[in-house]
């Protein structure tokens, strides 16, 4: 039932052809936020974030999105407050999104689609001893989630456009030194909170996401930057790395908990 409604594009793409049987989900994500369904907890803590710009190792072009890569030995990036009961580690952060600005981000608010969406990936590591283990366990991740809008040039954003053509192709990595992703961080400290699932394979539903309410703002010629990467490997037939986001899964019975009245 979780991937019912995943598309033909989805079930081609490599990272898929595995997973077609997944199946009796009851927490997937991404979901669509129904902002007046929405409720309000006045217990939500307002969500610190301790980044150490020294623990960006790397980037990625996966076959599916480009991801950065953080140092995890020890506790130097981290999150704690909001809806968390304890830390948890920055691994990495990736993007979803579209070919054209009508449509690209996973989640979505009141049906609006955004072009864009940033999630930060982070991991427990009071009750998981690795990245590999918190997956496979309940409250093992945290993600949270930043839509972005078209609007005005985004300045932190531009050093991660800089680098996307080192890793155009499929499996190419370079080192990215030096990078604080809080300057990706809207500064209005609003979200929403609920628990749900990683959005590709394994699917296991062992996230806490945390959907900030404001966007940030970037421009055309960075989002044109991220679909300049393609999904394929050097020397394949060239496909453009564009609509990588899975669709919208039932809300079932869940609630989604706002920071804000
Ligand atoms: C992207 O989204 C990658 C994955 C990530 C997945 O495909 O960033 O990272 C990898 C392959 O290491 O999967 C386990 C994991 O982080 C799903 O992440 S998401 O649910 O935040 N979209
Ligand atoms: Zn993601």
């Amino acid at each position: 039932a979780a991937c019912s409604s995943f598309r033909l594009r989805d079930a081609l793409h490599p990272l898929w052809q595995s997973e077609l049987s997944v199946s009796g989900g009851t927490r997937q994500s991404p979901i669509n936020i129904q902002w007046r369904d929405s409720v309000y907890d006045p217990h939500l803590k307002p969500l610190k974030i301790h980044y150490d710009p020294a623990t960006c190792l790397y980037i990625w072009n996966n076959g599916y999105s480009f991801q950065v890569e953080f140092d995890d030995s020890a506790d130097k990036s981290v999150i704690m407050g909001g809806p968390l009961e304890n830390h948890y580690r920055l691994k990495q952060f990736h993007f979803h999104w579209g070919a054209i600005n009508e449509w690209g981000s996973e989640h979505m608010v009141d049906s609006k689609v955004f072009p864009a969406e940033l999630h930060l990936v982070h991991w427990n590591p009071v009750t998981s001893t690795s990245f590999e283990e918190a997956i496979m366990e309940n409250n093992g991740l945290v993600v949270i989630g930043v839509f972005l809008k078209l609007g005005a040039h985004h300045a932190g954003l531009q050093k991660l456009v800089d680098a996307l053509p080192a890793v155009k192709h499929k499996d190419t990595i370079v080192e990215f030194d030096v990078f604080d992703p809080s300057c990706l961080m809207p500064s209005c400290p609003d979200y929403w909170t609920y628990d749900g699932s990683l959005t590709t394979p394994p699917l296991t539903e062992s996230v806490t996401w945390i959907i900030k309410k404001t966007p940030i703002e970037v421009d055309q010629n960075q989002l044109e930057a991220f679909r300049m990467l393609l999904f394929t490997s050097a020397g394949e037939e060239e496909k453009r790395m564009v609509d990588n986001f899975r669709p919208l899964q039932p809300l079932m019975n869940r609630t989604v908990r706002s920071s804000f009245p």
